[in-house]
């Protein structure tokens, strides 16, 4: 290897179509920080990283990423940071169900239940079995219901404002657009049009926090499902799973809405009618606890090569 080439090590894998590519090896050291503390230290000193991977030409738009971390708590099996090609994200159950898989695949995990550490809290789960994956994930809430907002060029636009670990609008879509694959380019106007004028008005998650996730929701193609979903995630692409922190968000206002009890099983097809199970607990503090079932598969174990003189060796940066 010629001096000043870096090397990463990842590991890919897809959740219900979703890819989630892990960091393995590579990373600079941090000792003692929480996942929360990784993210800053990565977002202020090291990007380049999270660009590299996440990013053409290694990556795309679609790809989500988590980087492993020793965890601070001794009973956690890891601590994670996900991102994609435009930042960091709060929580990811589709990556937190590839991190699963790929733990196994390196055999890290323990049997029974195995703690995982994000910057949004503990997430909990099971080794894999025939690659099906739950995840116990933070408390979920519903923050204000049917919430109008004026969308330029759509009209008056009603949602509810709900975190699963990330802040999500859930929208009926009703008559106003079709939930379908063969929909893409106006699911994908629509729900960024939406996220601009969410922002234009104002309107946030609790503390400010920004809502960066657009979930539309329709009819299920067949009775596997209960539900289908488009979900628009942070920058310009769509989850091509059901996206499980915006399943955990669904749930939340199920429940809130006295439409889904504890026992009861959700069933969220994603815009390719793959579909993640979810149920709830009540939380003591009020909002639910959900639990999210999903299914992945290991795609491929690389080496990353970071060469010096190549001039896209932190990838491509761009936003659209
Ligand atoms: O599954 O939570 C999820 C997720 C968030 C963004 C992409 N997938």
């Amino acid at each position: 290897m010629s001096e000043g080439v870096k090397t990463i090590q990842v590991i890919d894998s897809h959740t219900a179509g979703e890819p989630t590519r892990v960091v393995v090896d590579g990373m600079p050291t941090n000792p003692g920080a929480t996942p929360a503390e990784w993210r800053d230290f990565l977002q202020s000193d090291h990007d380049w990283l999270r660009t590299a991977v996440a990013c053409e030409p290694r990556g795309h738009e679609a790809m989500v990423g988590a980087f492993l971390v020793e965890p601070t708590q001794p009973d956690a099996v890891a601590g994670v940071v996900f991102f994609n090609n435009i930042g960091y994200l709060h929580g990811c159950i589709h990556g937190t169900i590839g991190v699963t898989v790929t733990l196994a695949h390196l055999g890290r995990l323990a049997a029974g239940d195995n703690k995982i550490e994000t910057p949004t809290g503990i997430v909990t789960v099971q080794p894999p079995v025939e690659g099906w994956v739950t995840v116990q994930n933070v408390r979920s809430y519903r923050h204000a219901a049917a919430v109008p907002v004026e969308v330029p060029g759509w009209g008056t636009v009603h949602g509810d404002v709900a975190w699963g670990g990330n802040w999500f609008f859930l929208i009926e879509a009703g008559d106003m657009i079709v939930v379908d694959f063969s929909n893409l380019d106006r699911l994908t106007d629509f729900t960024c049009a939406v996220r601009k004028a969410l922002e234009a008005n104002g309107i946030t998650g609790e503390d400010g926090g920004e809502i960066d996730h657009i979930e539309v929701f329709g009819p299920p193609a067949n009775d596997e499902a209960d539900s289908k979903n488009f979900v628009l995630c942070p920058g310009r692409e769509f989850d091509r799973s059901p996206c499980g922190t915006g399943t955990s968000a669904k749930l939340a206002c199920l429940h809130a809405d006295g439409k889904l009890h504890p026992g009861q099983t959700w069933r969220q097809a994603g815009i390719l009618d793959t579909i993640f199970e979810g149920a709830v607990q009540e939380a003591p503090e009020g909002g639910v606890v959900p639990t999210v079932k999903g299914h992945a598969f290991v795609t491929a174990e690389s080496e990353l090569i970071i060469h010096p003189a190549d001039p896209f060796r932190h990838g491509i940066v761009y936003s659209r």
